[in-house]
């Protein structure tokens, strides 16, 4: 009985699943390689006003810093120690951030990288992020300090000392994942350190973690770890909060390795999903819009309350990490924004929106060769600020899909829609779908290449409603499509298809391709 109300107790403890959002907020961004200073502001002006519960930063630690090629954005995964001292900014700069974001109601959630060190051929010297000095070839990083002792090696054994084979669950945990030197995580000692980083970082304001490659960390050290973080900080979140945990584990199945393994401890990126919507956007595999209606768990995906979703994430859109070709991106703009209306309508998962920058892409035999190409930044390597135009997109190669208007608008969506329930799905069998989430908000996708032209049950009251697609709400009017609901509940829709002959006479009349609406 004693053991039960332990383990209990252990169980609630360790139960990170909860984002921590403020005011029931349903959905966070990666504001990936953006600086601290932008992203203060970006809170302040943007995200906290239009309803972004948070935001995931890139890895704030000291880092590599590679020359060759020239400050890829990877360099940042190769960590030399924990000084809050990056690309991004200095620890001031940091702090700033983390308070002026939760003073406006959005959380920071920082992408921990605490699997390994950096590259074994990173050599000597002071090229890191703060001009700290490291020496990969001994393994000594003397401002965590780490010295060979805290490193796995002995445990490898494959010859190359790296991960060679995915199908043995020793070599992907204790070997080097791509040459990454890879820490003990069982020593007590290096538990202690990685735990002190979190909970600095934790003390200053987060609200939570993303655990880079956890596939690559035994289940058991990481729960040591994250029983030793301490609660939030009460200055922001109520006496208790726990840390929220999102772990990076790539499942597409075919591996011993499962991301079931990890959601006792914590929320896991579900990779399935964007690969597979990928797929059905696309059309690819002979893949239907009209199959997502049992879309979540009885596609074989993690359980709703323990997984963070995504159409896209900063490897897969480059071709890094897994999700191949079929993983859409803002490069597909069009395809794109219906992704993430589907992934902000559907009540599945905790969602997080991708907002990247521009590269050279460049794809030859399907590798895109320019993949490493960091952020805009000048020509001494350092990251260049984000401006805002004047019609409230990004300059400078930020792409900002955060603010593109369809997906600025379903995060609105998604939190005005929160706990509805997901009904009255309606498809025609083949790529044109709708469903309702209770009686608040009404989805209507199409994605084939004829007219949709029906009249549908919204499940919402008798009125006039606005299109957040094709515009928004504005001084009590719509400025797009306009949308008048029966008393019955019913409305006639009327989408043209995007490959239609009249579909420039059209467009400006009608709507863009897909229409959805929320209360007025
Ligand atoms: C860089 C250089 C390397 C160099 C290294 C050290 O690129 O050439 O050796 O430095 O000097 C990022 C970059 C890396 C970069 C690294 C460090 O992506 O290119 O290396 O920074 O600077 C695995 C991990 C997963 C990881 C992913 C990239 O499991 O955790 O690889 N993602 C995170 C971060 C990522 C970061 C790191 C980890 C490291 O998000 O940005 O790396 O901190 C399979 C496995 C997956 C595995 C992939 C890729 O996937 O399942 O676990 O991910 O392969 O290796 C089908 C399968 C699918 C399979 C896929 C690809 O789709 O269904 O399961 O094929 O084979």
């Amino acid at each position: 009985m004693k053991l039960l109300i332990l383990a209990a107790l252990l169980g609630l403890s360790l139960a990170q699943f909860n984002p921590n959002t403020r005011d029931g907020k349903t959905a966070i961004v990666h504001l990936f390689e953006w600086r601290w200073a932008d992203i203060a502001a970006e809170c302040e002006r943007y995200l906290g006003p239009n309803g972004f519960g948070g935001v995931q930063i890139s890895p704030p630690s000291e880092s590599i810093v590679v020359t060759n090629p020239w400050h890829p954005w990877w360099q940042r995964y190769q960590p030399i120690g924990y000084n809050l001292c990056s690309r991004s900014g200095n620890e001031n700069e940091l702090r700033d951030m983390i308070t002026r974001c939760n003073n406006v109601g959005v959380n920071i959630y920082v992408d921990a990288v605490i699997n390994h060190m950096c590259g074994a051929g990173g050599g000597a010297g002071t090229h890191s992020s703060c001009g700290s000095y490291f020496d990969a070839n001994s393994k000594d990083f003397p401002t965590v300090p780490y010295s060979n002792l805290d490193f796995n090696d002995g445990k490898c054994n494959t010859g190359s000392g790296n991960i060679e084979n995915y199908q043995d669950i020793n070599q992907v945990r204790n070997c080097r994942l791509v040459g990454l030197l890879d820490l003990a995580l069982e020593k007590d000692y290096v538990r202690g350190k990685v735990a002190d980083y979190m909970n600095k970082l934790i003390d200053m304001g987060v609200a939570g973690f993303r655990v880079d490659a956890c596939k690559h960390m035994w289940p058991g050290d990481l729960s040591a770890v994250y029983g030793r973080l301490n609660n939030l900080n009460t200055k922001w979140f109520s006496s208790g909060s726990r840390p929220f945990i999102f772990q990076e584990v790539i499942d597409l199945g075919g591996e011993p390795i499962t991301s079931g393994e990890y959601t006792g401890i914590g929320r896991v990126t579900e990779f399935k999903y964007g690969a597979r919507l990928g797929n059905i956007i696309r059309k690819w595999n002979g893949e239907k819009l009209s199959y997502v209606k049992n879309w979540g768990e009885g596609w074989g995906f993690l359980s709703s309350d323990k997984s963070l979703v995504f159409v896209d994430n900063h490897d897969n859109q480059r071709g890094h990490g897994a999700g191949g070709a079929s993983i859409v991106t803002f490069w597909d703009a069009r395809l794109y924004k219906m992704a993430v209306a589907f992934m902000l309508a559907h009540p599945y998962g905790f969602t997080r929106v991708m907002s990247s920058y521009r590269w050279d892409r460049n794809i030859v035999n399907g590798q895109d060769q320019n993949d490493w190409q960091g952020p805009p930044s000048n020509g001494d390597g350092s990251t260049k600020p984000v401006p805002i135009n004047p019609d409230s997109t990004c300059g400078d190669g930020w792409v900002c899909e955060h603010r593109w208007r369809q997906i600025k608008n379903m995060v609105a969506f998604r939190n005005v829609v929160n706990g509805q329930a997901f009904s009255n799905w309606w498809d025609n069998g083949e790529n044109q779908i709708s469903f309702s989430l209770g009686n608040k908000g009404f989805l209507v996708i199409n994605n084939d290449d004829w007219e949709l032209n029906e009249t549908l049950n919204t499940g919402l009251p008798g009125g006039t409603y606005c299109d957040v697609i094709s515009g928004q709400k504005e001084s009590g009017r719509c400025t797009g499509k306009e949308v008048v609901v029966g008393g019955d509940g019913r409305a006639s829709f009327r989408i043209i298809h995007f490959n239609s002959k009249l579909y420039f006479i059209i467009y400006l009349l009608m709507t863009f391709h897909f229409l959805l609406f929320s209360l007025l």
